[in-house]
């Protein structure tokens, strides 16, 4: 197939998915042309069938903001009749699901068609795209798109729910590319950061509110007096300087790394040993299936998709949002008993496995075949 994907390019979980998803099909001998406003932060190389197509608005004083989506539907418009797309995929639906309907009216004008895929990752849903500022656009792409995907059955029940969305949209989970993320040896660097066997706790986000950073900070101040340990934070953004302030408060500075946005999470997890997701709300937590690749035991808030992807008991452990206590209290559960932490090691590879990129991918491409097959033989999407 000769397949279009438009994603946000940056760190964030639906980038990953889209990027990884796209080079995973390039391999399986698709081409995959990617359209984005910056080469996507996992897109470093050059790969044998993927293309890249940038997207840049251009400026004029009359804007005060300039129209990226018209800029982005005419560069799509473009690649699809030019590349001879098969089928677009869009992922995060605001804008890209709206922007691909107005791409389909287009080319239906020069009596082509498009067939599009709208995957939900998350906040399009949740945060953001339930807000009245984009919701009746946010709804009406979801019921226009030719098929939609969401990463879990909680998101899935999230979008019925918020939107009385009526249409079928289908479960495919994230994925993990397990010949990436897998325990290595690194123990000499582990000793090198940790000399005096100290454990290692390790989060990783985008650092904003709603992952309730502050709480990973919390948790290991509480964590640390019981048991010597370091915790590595890994990425940026908003809330770093309020955490900068908490491990001064804390007198923490010396046990907690800022170490930045890193491209090799995979080295910095083999050496962990809890990984701490504390987050408000999370469709799936790719971060989190990461770290279980790694054999990381994960210690997560029990909301939205993580109880789908963290099983209770076996993974690693869940608790109410906020709740700093508990979690610090799961955490030393499993530091202070190097039995039960070897076990939650074992099982989260073992659950990991579940959402292997061999198993994942196909369900992509048979839901691709099904849609291109809908759309052109003229059956109705809904
Ligand atoms: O929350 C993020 O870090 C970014 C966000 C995004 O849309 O890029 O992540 C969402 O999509 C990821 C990939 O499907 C999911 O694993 C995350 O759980 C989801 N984030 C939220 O729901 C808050």
């Amino acid at each position: 197939m000769n397949i279009g994907i438009v994603c946000y390019p940056t760190f964030g979980g639906s980038g990953v998915v889209a990027t990884e998803l796209g080079l995973s099909l390039a391999r399986k001998g698709h081409k995959v042309h990617f359209i984005t406003y910056k080469r996507p932060v996992r897109l470093q190389s050059f790969y044998q069938n993927i293309y890249y197509h940038e997207v840049s608005s251009m400026s004029y004083p009359l804007f005060e903001y300039e129209p990226y989506e018209t800029a982005l539907a005419s560069k799509l418009v473009e690649v699809v009749r030019y590349e001879k797309l098969d089928l677009l995929h869009v992922h995060y639906a605001i804008p890209h699901a709206a922007v691909a309907f107005m791409v389909k009216s287009v080319l239906a004008a020069e009596g082509l068609k498009i067939p599009v895929v709208t995957t939900l990752h998350g906040t399009d849903i949740t945060l953001v795209g339930n807000d009245r500022t984009y919701a009746s656009v946010v709804k009406f792409s979801i019921n226009s798109s030719d098929g939609v995907t969401a990463v879990s059955e909680y998101l899935k029940k999230k979008t019925v729910d918020t939107f009385g969305i009526e249409r079928e949209i289908k479960v495919i989970y994230n994925f993990i590319d397990f010949d990436r993320f897998k325990k290595v040896d690194k123990d000499h660097f582990k000793k090198m950061l940790a000399p005096n066997g100290e454990k290692i706790l390790v989060h990783t986000s985008n650092f904003r509110k709603v992952k309730r950073v502050q709480d990973v900070i919390k948790v290991f101040e509480k964590v640390s007096k019981k048991s010597p340990a370091l915790l590595l934070l890994i990425g940026d953004g908003p809330e770093r300087p309020r955490m900068e302030e908490m491990c001064r408060e804390y007198g923490l500075c010396d046990n907690i790394r800022f170490l930045g946005k890193q491209n090799a999470v995979e080295e910095l997890l083999a050496i962990s040993d809890v990984f701490i997701l504390p987050s408000a709300d999370e469709s799936f937590g790719l971060a989190a299936l990461e770290a279980m690749a790694c054999e990381v035991p994960v210690i997560s808030t029990n909301i939205g998709g993580l109880p789908e992807v963290n099983i209770r008991n076996k993974t690693g452990l869940l608790s109410n949002v906020g709740d700093v206590e508990s979690m610090a209290n799961n955490t030393l559960e499993l530091l202070l008993n190097d039995a039960k932490l070897s076990e939650f090691k074992k099982n989260a590879l073992e659950q990991a496995n579940l959402f292997s990129i061999n198993a994942i991918v196909p369900q992509y491409e048979r839901f691709y075949e099904e849609t291109i097959e809908k759309v052109l033989s003229g059956i109705a999407i809904n």
